[in-house]
C-alpha cells in the first residue's frame, strides 16, 4: 500500500507541476489546445490531459494545454472523473476549464490551434474553427472533417487506448503512473471492464489495459467496479444537474432539439423529485429548445433504456413519439399514470420504457435527424 502511494505521490508531482500554471502562461501566446467533446465523459477528460502531456513533450513556442470542454462547476457532476483523477493525485484545480481560458478571444488574435480528442467534429456553435483544427485522436467514424489535421482514428472502445498506445511506445521512460492510471480507468470503464459480451473492445484495448496495469500495479475488478459505482452515482445531484451531465444539443430539420443521458431508472427519479415535470420544462425553455429527449439507462436488475420526451408543443411530442414507436424503437407508457407527467406552463412529458434497449443516443439522434428534415422540408409551411 505504501509502496503504491509512493509511485502515485512520485507520478503526481510530475504531471501536477506541469499543470500548475498553464492557465497564466498560455494568456496572450500561441496555445495548442487539446480538446475532448463537449459531453465531456471520462474520456473526454482524462484522454486529452494525457495527450496534452505526450504532446506537450515536442514542442516549442506554442504551448500545449488540455482543455476540459466544461466550465468548473460541471466537473462535480461526473463522480467517476472526479474519482479517478484524485485516485492518479491529479490535482484538479490545476486543469484548464473552459472558464480559465478564453478559446473564443485566443481564435480572434490568431493564437489558438485544436487538437480534437474522442470526437472529429467541432459542434455548431463552433464551426468556424475548423481551420484551425491541426489533430484528431479519436474511436468514433471519421466524418472527414479538416482534411489537413493529422488524425489518429480508429475503432477501438476508448480513445484512451490510442493515447496510450502512443505513449507506451514514445521513448525509454515509463509512462508517468498518474497519467497511466487516469488511461488505464478510462479504457476499463469505456470497455466494461475489457467485457466481450459489451461489444465494446478491441484487442488494442486488451493490450494497452495490459500494460498499463503492468505499470500502475492497479487491480483491474476492482478498479472497473469503484469507476463504474462513481458513475452510476447520481446521490446529491438534482434534476437539472443530472439532465445537464451528459446532455448533448442539435439542429434538427427546424427544430432545436436537446437529448440528455441520464443513469438511473425514471420511474425511480419521478418518485424522487415530485418537481421533475417542472423541472425538464425549465431546462428546456432555459436552454430554448424545442424538444427535449432524455434517455435513462439502467442494469436494475437487467440493462433497460427508457426515454422521456418534452416539449411545450404536445402535438410535436406525438408525433415524435409516434415516428420512434414506429421505427422499431418501441415505445410503451411508463407505468403508473400511462407514463404521463404533468409539466409547468401547459408543457408535455411523456415517459416510456424502449423495447429495443440498442437505441442509444447515437443511434436515435440520426434517426429523429431523418425524419425532422423531412418534416420541415416536406410537411405544410411553418
Ligand atoms: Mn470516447
Amino acid at each position: 500500500m505504501s509502496r503504491d502511494q509512493g509511485r502515485k505521490q512520485r507520478g503526481s508531482v510530475k504531471v501536477n507541476r506541469w499543470l500548475a500554471g498553464l492557465a497564466e502562461q498560455v494568456r496572450g501566446r500561441p496555445v495548442r489546445a487539446v480538446l475532448g467533446d463537449e459531453a465531456a465523459d471520462l474520456d473526454s477528460m482524462a484522454s486529452p490531459v494525457a495527450y496534452a502531456w505526450l504532446l506537450a513533450r515536442g514542442n516549442g513556442e506554442r504551448i500545449t494545454v488540455p482543455v476540459m470542454n466544461i466550465p468548473w462547476a460541471d466537473f462535480r457532476l461526473r463522480p467517476e472523473a472526479v474519482w479517478l483523477f484524485a485516485q492518479a493525485g491529479v490535482q484538479v484545480d490545476n486543469l484548464i476549464f473552459l472558464d480559465d481560458i478564453d478559446l473564443d478571444r485566443a481564435h480572434a488574435q490568431g493564437l489558438l490551434r485544436l487538437v480534437l480528442v474522442d470526437h472529429n467534429r467541432l459542434p455548431e456553435p463552433r464551426r468556424a474553427w475548423g481551420p484551425i483544427v491541426e489533430g484528431i485522436l479519436d474511436h468514433h467514424e471519421d466524418e472527414g472533417l479538416y482534411p489537413d489535421a493529422g488524425r489518429i482514428i480508429a475503432p477501438v472502445g476508448s480513445a484512451a487506448t490510442l493515447v496510450a498506445e502512443r505513449l507506451l511506445q514514445s521513448g525509454p521512460q515509463p509512462p508517468d503512473p498518474a497519467v497511466s492510471l487516469l488511461l488505464l480507468g478510462t479504457i476499463l470503464l469505456d470497455t466494461v471492464n475489457l467485457d466481450p459480451a459489451a461489444k465494446r473492445v478491441t484487442p488494442r484495448d486488451e493490450q494497452a489495459a495490459e500494460r498499463l496495469l503492468q505499470r500502475t500495479g492497479a487491480v483491474r475488478q476492482s478498479l472497473f467496479d469503484r469507476l463504474q459505482a462513481e458513475k452510476f452515482n447520481v446521490s446529491g445531484l438534482s434534476t437539472r444537474d443530472i439532465l445537464r451531465r451528459d446532455y448533448k444539443e442539435y439542429r434538427l430539420g427546424a427544430l432545436k432539439c436537446g437529448i440528455s443521458s441520464a443513469l438511473l431508472p425514471l420511474g425511480e427519479w419521478i418518485d424522487g423529485d415530485p418537481q421533475l415535470g417542472t423541472a425538464v420544462g425549465d431546462f428546456a425553455r432555459s436552454r430554448e429548445l424545442d424538444l427535449l429527449l432524455v434517455m435513462c439507462a439502467h442494469a436494475r436488475p437487467e440493462f433497460r433504456r427508457e426515454l422521456a420526451v418534452y416539449s411545450a408543443d404536445a402535438g410535436l411530442v406525438e408525433r415524435i413519439v409516434g415516428f420512434l414507436d414506429g421505427s422499431g424503437v418501441g415505445l410503451s407508457p411508463l407505468q403508473p399514470g400511462a407514463g404521463i407527467v404533468e409539466g409547468s406552463e401547459g408543457g408535455s412529458l411523456r415517459c416510456f420504457t424502449q423495447a429495443d434497449a440498442g437505441r442509444s443516443r447515437k443511434k436515435l439522434q440520426p434517426l429523429l435527424a431523418g425524419y425532422l428534415k423531412g418534416e420541415s422540408g416536406g410537411g405544410p409551411a411553418g
